[in-house]
């Protein structure tokens, strides 16, 4: 299934005036403030989709499909087309390796062009053992202690940078599950040596114009102990490896309370904050829809990540891509909420006035400070999302025209009610 661009035109048409007038108020209730250049940064902000997010998530208890679920790459890229064209803001995606190897590169580019859709950043995978691997991961991968593990995961990197350079990607994101459940279990510093050289020589395989990304996590699978728990262990690593390697930032990856607004901070300033991931979780790893438990939290985020694309010209423009698990939603609607609050927390972060809060820091008006970034919080603003989705010819309200137009219930009768998608 296809949307074309004047079925959304069509659409759109109903809610053009109403567009204009909530504008028009916004402006007149925000004087001075820049609509036009924030609507277009707005409209120019995209997010990779991760092929493994288009069908159902599961939990180490089960996993429930969801019907139309895509069964191969071309139906993934198919998904994230869909996406695309609803909103006109998700013109990428990031491939999982060995759970989405092209068979045909060629086809396979032309058909993501088809949808408007780059490929970003490739994602490694040895936290599963694949069959027939005549090695285990069971007890590591790039830490291994044992040489022939980490070559063999090393090598499997290597490959998945080969098949990135086919489909025109620029960058490599490793996550590892690598760590210990016991204490004692694990030497930390020889894992973490380890770690160390095999990044080093992943880094040195990697073409001159790519990136790498360090994620870390700080529990699960493993329970006692990760050879990457945080992002100052990501953050060395990344300085031991070169200048094009970075961390990576996944909003999940955290312990209950950690403060990662200062965390982006801190890496911006040092010119590292290379990738980042996008969900929201109300205990741990949830994975949950961007913006449905924490809003406010993104929202601080968001503040810096704008002060520092501002600021910090020395860190690249992060990659950004959402990683969520949609166990009981429908992922496609799930991935379009998710896309309107990570615009909607970008929004109201370009809204925050930073003369006066820089004025209110240097004279300790704490009060002020807290008025200053609420009163951009506390704005409506999507009257500013509509206006950019109207401007860059997406559907202005993207998840109203995916229930009317009846996708989900499209792609059952095209792929079944069985098929099923790859991934976790
Ligand atoms: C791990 O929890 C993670 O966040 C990494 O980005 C993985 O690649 C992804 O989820 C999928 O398992
Ligand atoms: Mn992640």
């Amino acid at each position: 299934m296809r949307i074309k661009k004047e079925q959304i035109a069509e659409f759109n048409q109903k809610y053009e005036n109403t567009v204009a007038d909530e504008l028009e108020q916004l402006g007149r209730a925000l004087p001075g403030l820049e609509v036009s250049a924030i609507i277009n940064k707005i409209a120019e902000f995209q997010v990779a989709i991760p092929s493994w997010a288009l069908g159902a998530g599961g939990t180490r208890f089960g996993r429930f499909s969801f019907g139309g679920e895509p069964a191969t790459l071309e139906q993934k890229l198919d998904d994230v087309g869909l996406l695309h064209a609803l909103t006109q803001s998700a013109g990428a995606v990031s491939l999982h390796i060995p759970w989405d190897i092209p068979e045909n590169y060629d086809e396979l580019k032309q058909h993501a062009e088809s949808h408007g859709i780059l490929f970003d950043a490739m994602n490694s995978n040895t936290f599963q053992d694949q069959a027939d691997a005549p090695v285990s991961y069971r007890n590591g991968s790039l830490n291994s202690n044992d040489p022939s593990v980490r070559s063999h995961a090393v090598e499997h990197n290597k490959e998945v940078i080969r098949i990135g350079e086919k489909l025109g990607s620029k960058s490599l994101t490793v996550w590892l599950a690598d760590g210990s459940s016991f204490p004692g279990q694990l030497n930390f510093q020889k894992a973490l040596r380890n770690t160390e050289k095999s990044l080093a020589e992943i880094y040195e395989a990697m073409p001159a114009d790519w990136k790498l990304f360090i994620e870390y996590k700080p529990y699960e699978p493993n329970f006692y102990s990760t050879t990457i728990p945080d992002w100052g262990t990501s953050f060395a690593l990344a300085n031991a490896c070169g200048e094009r390697a970075y961390t990576l930032v996944d909003l999940g990856h955290h312990l209950p309370n950690t403060n990662i607004e200062q965390i982006v901070a801190t890496l911006m300033m040092k010119g590292k904050l290379g990738g980042f991931h996008f969900n929201d979780s109300k205990y741990g790893d949830d994975d949950l829809t961007v913006g449905s438990i924490r809003p406010y939290a993104l929202f601080l985020i968001f503040n810096e990540l704008v002060y520092g694309m501002e600021h910090n010209t020395g860190n690249p423009h992060p990659a950004w891509m959402i990683d969520a698990s949609h166990n009981i939603k429908d992922p496609l609607e799930d991935l379009i909420q998710s896309l309107e609050a990570i615009l909607l927390a970008y929004a109201q972060a370009l809204l925050v006035d930073r003369n006066s809060l820089e004025e209110a820091q240097q004279t300790y008006d704490v009060t002020a400070c807290q008025e200053i970034l609420q009163q951009a919080y506390r704005t409506d603003v999507r009257p500013l999302l509509r206006a950019a989705r109207l401007q860059s010819g997406a559907a202005i309200h993207p998840l109203k025209y995916y229930r009317e137009l009846g996708v989900r219930e499209h792609l059952i009768r095209e792929r079944g009610a069985n098929s099923r998608a790859s991934g976790l």
